[in-house]
């Protein structure tokens, strides 16, 4: 009622979840349960970030993942409850993560597993042990029809995406998620609750801002125009300021920063990588498909859009910008 300020009609992921199949009448409902799957792992997830340090959980765990990345207590703990997580859904047919080789199949359950699923459970790693913001970052695509999980169904475009998102594990752990031609919708965890409240509705990327944010020290391996676009920022703008810098280091962290306050943010490729860093299926593909539908651009090295780009592999790389749109525009000028 109007006679308290006390919220009393809370919109949680759950609610909202159950709103937008509701919404689509051939829904079938398996989504939603995939979801429900999805954000019990960011809840557990961010349980255990909160507590590592406090329980022997910081450090190495003594191994190197798929890609050669040392392997920290957390990595392992996030992947195997993210992994189990989608098993015991029942809807996701089969797994691609950043921190096992081979896709996961998982085909206990051909009972009608419609889902392919591509995640990051702990992106930004670098920065546990300094309590620095991580993230999970998740992108749904959905089986070809009559297929009961190949790896033709998850070498697919963004475009085709069916949903994707990230959890920040920041101050608080903050869930964004996008649906295909939908809005961006930002939850924040009520850790009383033990729920994801909907506080930032309809997200929308400010059209321009004058903050960059990239490893700045990767700069001796930048080509030409990367050097150019990057160099131009620290001259007076239009109004007689320059760019200012902000770098965490944390894919997800400084991605949520960009898609609230505007700006770019890049991990081009150069000469050292001249594939990029970032990879397509877990980090490029999930983040362009939230900051395309929140009103803002997302491209490669080659100045395509990176949703177009169709991965080779399933841990194959990509340089990317990604931020507000005229920030982008402006990056494809150096370009040409
Ligand atoms: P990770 O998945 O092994 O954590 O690596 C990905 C992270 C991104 O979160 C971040 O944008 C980037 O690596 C930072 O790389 P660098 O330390 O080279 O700046
Ligand atoms: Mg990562």
């Amino acid at each position: 009622s109007e006679s308290t300020s006390v919220n009393t009609n809370i919109v949680t992921l759950t609610r909202f979840l159950t709103e937008e199949q509701t919404k689509h009448r051939e829904a079938t409902g398996d989504f939603t349960l995939l979801c429900h799957a999805l954000q019990f792992s960011f809840k557990a997830i961010s349980y255990y970030i909160r507590r590592a340090t406090l329980v022997n959980l910081t450090g190495l765990a003594g191994q190197s993942n798929a890609t050669g990345d040392d392997q920290k207590k957390l990595d392992v703990i996030g992947n195997d409850l993210f992994i189990s997580a989608m098993r015991s859904s029942g809807k996701c047919a089969l797994l691609v993560s950043e921190e096992e080789e081979e896709i996961i199949f998982f085909n206990d359950q051909q009972s009608g597993a419609r889902y392919a699923v591509a995640c990051d459970p702990i992106d930004g790693s670098s920065n546990l042990d300094a309590g620095v913001s991580v993230g999970t970052i998740f992108g749904i695509h959905k089986l070809a029809e009559g297929s009961i999980g190949t790896k033709e169904d998850i070498l697919r475009p963004g475009t085709e995406l069916l949903a994707a998102g990230f959890t920040m594990y920041g101050a608080s752990a903050q869930l964004v998620i996008t649906m295909k031609g939908g809005t961006v919708n930002g939850f924040t965890l009520d850790n009383s609750f033990g729920e994801f409240i909907l506080t930032h509705p309809d997200m929308k990327i400010p059209r321009k801002r004058a903050i960059y944010s990239v490893n700045e020290g990767n700069s001796l391996y930048w080509e030409d125009n990367t050097k150019a676009y990057f160099n131009s920022l620290k001259y007076p703008q239009d109004n007689g300021k320059p760019y200012s810098a902000r770098y965490i280091g944390s894919m997800v962290a400084d991605a949520y920063r960009t898609l609230l306050y505007g700006g770019i943010f890049a991990y081009p490729a150069d000469k050292k990588s001249p594939k990029g860093k970032l990879r397509i299926l877990y980090e490029c593909a999930p983040m362009a498909m939230v900051f395309e539908n929140a009103g803002g651009q997302a491209i490669n090295d080659k100045m395509l859009r990176m949703l177009e780009v169709v991965p080779e592999s399933i841990h194959d790389r990509s340089g990317i910008y990604l931020g507000s749109y005229d920030e982008v525009e402006k990056v494809k000028t150096f370009y040409k």
